[in-house]
C-alpha cells in the first residue's frame, strides 16, 4: 500500500489548480440542472474489478516482453492491486483467474486482501488450456473442447474443475463465477454444432446447480479465438440461451473485444439488461479483433454508449453489475494501464450521468435526431475529469494517478524486489 501521507504530499502542487478546474466543471453541470456533488458521489462510489491475469506483461504468439518486476505468486498480484487501488480508490477487488492463481492458504490470501482493503470479485475457470490441475493429471485433455467435448471425461472433468474454482472462491469470499469457453471448431463439419450448444448447456446446468447461496454465474461469449470456424458461446444470443438453460442465478458477461467489427454493442447492453440477463463486464477497447487494449483508447464514444445504456436500465443509476477489466498489456507498465483503463471507464461513466435526459427524451418522443445528438455530444464532450479527480481526493487517492504511480517509483521498486526476469502467469 501507498501510504496516504506520501499521497497527499504529492497531490498538494496540484491542488489549487484542481479547484479551479473543477468550479468550471460544476459550472457546465450547474447550467443542465444537475448537481455536482452527486455526480461526485456516484463516482466515489465507483469501482472497477483489476484482472489478477493484467497485472504484469501480456503477449502475443509473436512475442512476449516482460517489464521487470512482475508477481511471481498471486499474493504480488494483489499487493499490485492494492497499490493500484492506493492511488486510483476505483479499484477496490481482485478478480482472479485458476489455475494461473492457485493459492497455497486461501484464508491467508483473503485476509491479506482484507487487509489492503481488496475483496475478490469473479473467478474464472479454465478449462481452455490443458494444465495437470484441470485436466485430471493428464487423463483428458482440452483440445477438442471442455463442456462441449465428445468425450464424457473432458465434459466431466471440467465440470469438476468450475467446481473446485467455486469452492476456492468460496474461502476467499467470492460471489461469482465467470465461464468463458475456447469451445468451438476450425472446421466445418468438425463437430455437430447443435449437439455441442446441448452439452454446453448441460455441463452450465450442473454448475449452476451447484452454486452457493448467493452467487452467480456469467457466461462470457466471443465469436472466434481460440477457434476459427465456429465457438459455441460465439455471441450475446447464445450466451443468454445458455444463461437461461443453466438456471436463474445464470446471467451474460458482456467483453467488449468480444465482437465482430461495427457490433452495436450498446444495443447487445440494452437487450440483456431488458431481459434481466446482463451480469457484468470485461472492459478492454479494440480495433480489429480481440486486441486487449486499454480501455476507452480506440472508442471512448462507444464506451460512453454503453454507459448511457446502463444509466437508463438502471433507471438513471449504475445497476449492480460486475464491472471489471479485462486487458492485456503488452507494451506498458500493466499498472499504468490499469490506471488509464480505470479513468477511462470512470469518464464514460460521468459522462453518462451528465446526460440531459429530459432533452433527450424531448428530442426522441419529437424524432429530433439532431437535437438528440447536440445532448449526446454535449455531455461527451464535457470535461467531466475534475469530478473524478475530487472523488478519488474525498477517498484518499492521487489527483494524478499515473503522475504519482510514477513518482512513487514503483516498478522499480519491485524490480529492484521481485529481479527483472519474473513473468506473472497470465496470457
Ligand atoms: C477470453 C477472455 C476471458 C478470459 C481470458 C483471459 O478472450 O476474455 O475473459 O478468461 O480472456
Ligand atoms: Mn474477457
Amino acid at each position: 500500500m501507498i501510504d496516504p501521507s506520501r499521497i497527499a504530499e504529492i497531490n498538494r502542487p496540484r491542488e489549487s489548480d484542481h479547484r479551479a478546474d473543477l468550479d468550471h466543471a460544476a459550472t457546465q453541470i450547474t447550467r443542465i440542472g444537475l448537481d455536482a456533488d452527486d455526480v461526485i458521489g456516484a463516482l466515489a462510489g465507483f469501482s472497477v474489478a483489476a484482472p489478477s491475469w493484467a497485472v504484469g506483461t501480456g503477449g502475443t504468439r509473436f512475442g512476449r516482453f516482460p517489464i521487470g518486476g512482475e508477481p511471481r505468486n498471486t499474493e504480488e498480484k494483489v499487493d499490485d492491486v492494492a497499490v493500484l487501488h492506493s492511488l486510483t480508490r476505483a479499484n477496490g477487488s481482485i478478480s482472479l483467474h485458476v489455475p494461473w492463481d492457485d493459492p497455497d492458504d486461501p484464508e491467508a490470501l483473503r485476509q491479506q486482501a482484507a487487509d489492503r482493503g481488496l475483496f475478490f470479485d469473479a473467478m474464472n475457470s479454465n478449462t481452455f488450456q490443458d494444465n495437470p490441475s484441470t485436466t485430471d493429471d493428464g487423463r483428458t485433455t482440452y483440445k477438442f473442447g471442455s463442456l462441449a467435448n465428445v468425450d464424457a471425461d473432458a465434459r466431466e472433468t471440467a465440470v469438476a474443475h468450475n467446481l473446485a474454482v467455486i469452492d476456492l472462491g468460496v474461502e476467499l469470499g467470492s460471489k461469482a463465477l465467470t465461464v468463458w469457453l475456447a469451445d468451438g471448431t476450425n472446421h466445418p463439419g468438425q463437430a455437430d454444432l447443435r449437439r455441442q450448444f446441448e452439452l454446453v448447456a448441460e455441463g452450465l446446468r450442473t454448475i449452476h446447480d451447484h452454486l452457493p447461496d448467493g452467487w452467480r454465474m456469467f457466461t462470457e461469449h466471443k465469436p472466434y479465438e481460440p477457434a476459427f470456424y465456429s465457438t459455441v458461446n460465439n455471441d450475446w444470443g447464445s450466451s443468454l440461451l445458455l444463461a437461461q438453460a443453466a438456471g436463474e442465478r445464470a446471467s451474460c458477461l458482456v467483453d467488449l473485444g468480444h465482437h465482430l467489427p461495427n457490433c452495436n454493442i450498446e444495443q447487445v447492453v440494452s437487450r440483456l439488461a431488458m431481459v434481466g440477463r446482463l451480469g457484468g463486464f470485461h472492459f478492454n477497447d479494440s480495433k480489429y479483433g480481440d486486441d486487449d487494449l486499454t480501455t476507452g483508447s480506440i472508442k471512448p464514444f462507444q464506451l460512453f454508449l454503453i454507459f448511457c445504456e446502463l444509466i437508463t436500465a438502471g433507471g438513471g443509476t449504475l445497476p449492480d453489475l460486475a464491472y471489471m477489466i479485462d486487458q492485456s498489456h503488452n507494451l506498458k507498465d500493466p499498472l499504468e494501464d490499469l490506471i488509464q483503463a480505470t479513468e477511462a471507464t470512470a469518464i464514460a461513466y460521468a459522462q453518462a450521468l451528465v446526460v440531459d435526459r429530459a432533452t433527450l427524451r424531448e428530442a426522441q418522443d419529437a424524432s429530433d435526431p439532431a437535437l438528440a445528438q447536440e445532448v449526446l455530444q454535449r455531455a461527451f464532450r464535457t470535461d467531466v475529469r475534475p469530478l473524478i479527480a475530487e472523488a478519488r481526493l474525498r477517498n484518499g487517492g492521487a489527483l494524478d494517478p499515473l503522475g504519482a504511480y510514477r513518482a512513487i517509483g514503483y516498478r522499480h521498486a519491485m524490480i529492484a524486489a521481485r529481479g527483472r526476469a519474473t513473468v506473472a502467469t497470465g496470457l
